[in-house]
């Protein structure tokens, strides 16, 4: 199959979606559908204003993007795949080493089905929490990554509503008209993963959304990139290439905040960094836990017979299956986990294909503790003496076992009234919501940056950083 991509289509694509007919007319009948809800969920105010956007232009691994200028409404949302294995194989689970599956294996389908919606559903979700957002960009700058990320997230939400039009019939279809109803943070009607219904309010929470949120996203399309069903694991190995970019505005937007905080300290030893418009350190840690502990709960519970049979099946498999030096099917192995029993943490022996929510989470944090470690140079090479940390996996949970009780950023278990003293110390207080609220003006003059965040260290695509990025 050629890796180009057909931009003479009303749908741009690479999978030849003019040789089916009946395919292309269903998905060029949803695709107005998806621009109203863009026009009235999408970001508000700047549909009509030219933005510097990368649209994808080739699924080759170099070059695959182009850059210009584009109203947000009229940029090329398309379906892209990565090119064919030619002989794939499955690579984990009961079947490891059967060929790839190019049809929904029956036995499968409903599985399938729910893990295809829930992928998809946490797109527009993404795109309807940021929407007023542009209305407070810190700069030109930063609103142009914005939109940059909306607009990736509406195609990704394209990605899975080819493989639900394509593959599921008429249950398909009507999965993706109901993804383009639910709405995030709605109470009749509500997006179905709980950190999609969380409101990102300003820009701090922006920025967390996106380090810690978004790289939710990274590790669950790792997971299905690895999948037996082939179209889902080529869709989203090309996602993939679109994600590294929201994690980078996530970890150097905080780097950026970070960065502006310890220059107003230096400049004001002993200061309150509020009285000079600077958002505390203390702050931004506590945003760093909220949505941290949100996102940990994205992986699902740590056991869980869900991610068992996914796992058997092929479904969804381990990060990087193939670098793993064991037989794929995991049957004997176990995982040591600390069970949340009797109000006490117990150390037990967990088959480990029930396991596999945590044995992804894991990784998740692995990752999380490199950008941390990020923004701790940033303390550092400002001789800051202030040291970020990650919270521990069991803070703060709303799904799994340690949801049942109280635990603290070292996840020690603490009594509810230990929990009541230290909450205002680890988790966002109204107060910081209204200080940082206060701080959301918008900057919108080419080259200058709101006083809270530094400028980075270079502009997009080799552009310079005072370029107008949105032309307003
Ligand atoms: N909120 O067996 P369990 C992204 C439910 S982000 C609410 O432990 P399982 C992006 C669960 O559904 C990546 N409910 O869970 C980021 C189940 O319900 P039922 C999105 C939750 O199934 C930023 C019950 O609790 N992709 O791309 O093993 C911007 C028992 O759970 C939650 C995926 O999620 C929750 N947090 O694992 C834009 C990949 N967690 O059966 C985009 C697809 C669990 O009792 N999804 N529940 O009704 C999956 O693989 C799995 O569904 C999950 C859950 C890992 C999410
Ligand atoms: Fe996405
Ligand atoms: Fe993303």
């Amino acid at each position: 199959m050629s890796t180009s991509i057909d931009y003479s289509q009303k749908i741009p694509n690479n999978v030849d979606l003019k040789s089916d007919k009946r395919l292309q007319r269903a998905l060029e009948a949803w695709q107005p559908d998806y621009i109203d809800w863009w026009r009235e969920m999408g970001p508000t105010d700047f549909n009509e204003k030219e933005v510097y956007l990368r649209t994808a232009v080739s699924v080759d691994r170099d070059g695959w993007a182009n850059y210009g200028f584009v109203a947000m409404p009229e940029y090329r949302w398309g379906i892209f795949l990565t090119p064919s294995e030619k002989n794939r194989t499955i690579g984990f689970g009961d079947d490891a080493e059967m060929e790839a599956w190019q049809q929904v294996p029956g036995e499968h389908r409903n599985a399938l089905r729910r893990i295809i919606v829930t992928q998809a559903d946490t797109e527009p979700a993404s795109v309807e929490q940021q929407r007023l957002l542009g209305k407070t960009a810190p700069s030109l700058y930063d609103m142009r990554n914005l939109f940059q990320v909306n607009a990736e997230e509406g195609r990704h939400l394209w990605a899975m509503v080819y493989v639900l039009h394509r593959y599921f019939g008429r249950d398909g279809r009507e999965e993706a008209d109901e993804l383009l109803q639910r709405r995030s943070g709605n109470p009749d009607h509500p997006r179905i993963l709980g950190t999609f219904n969380e409101p990102c309010r300003n820009w701090l929470s922006f920025f967390c959304f996106t380090m810690f949120t978004d790289r939710d996203g990274k590790f669950q399309l790792l997971a299905l990139a690895e999948s037996g069903f082939d179209p889902l694991a080529r869709s989203c190995r090309f996602m993939l290439t679109e994600e590294a970019h929201h994690l980078f505005v996530g970890q150097t937007g905080i780097g950026r905040i970070i960065q502006r905080t310890c220059e107003v300290m230096n400049e004001h030893p002993g200061c309150d960094p509020k009285d000079h418009g600077a958002i505390p350190l203390e702050i931004i840690q506590r945003q760093i836990n909220f949505w941290n502990s949100s996102s940990n709960d994205l992986f699902g519970g740590e056991i869980s017979s869900n991610a068992s049979n996914f796992f058997a099946a092929g479904l969804k498999g381990r990060v990087f299956e193939s670098k793993i030096e064991d037989d794929h099917k995991v049957v004997n192995e176990i995982y040591h986990m600390d069970v949340w029993e009797d109000g006490k943490l117990v150390k037990r022996e967990v088959p480990m294909r029930n396991a596999m929510n945590e044995v992804l989470r894991d990784e998740y944090v692995k990752d999380n503790d490199k950008g941390v470690a990020y923004w701790n140079r940033v303390c550092e090479k400002a001789g800051v003496e202030f040291r970020f940390r990650l919270p521990h996996k069991r803070f703060n949970r709303k799904i799994g076992m340690y949801a049942e009780a109280r635990f603290d950023v070292e996840g020690n278990p603490v009594s509810e009234e230990a929990w009541s003293a230290i909450e205002a110390e680890v988790l966002p207080t109204e107060a910081d919501n209204a200080y940082v609220d206060s701080l959301m003006v918008p900057c919108y003059k080419p080259g200058e940056f709101a006083g809270w965040i530094s400028p980075p260290a270079k502009g997009i695509n080799g552009q310079p950083i005072e370029m107008d990025y949105v032309k307003l």
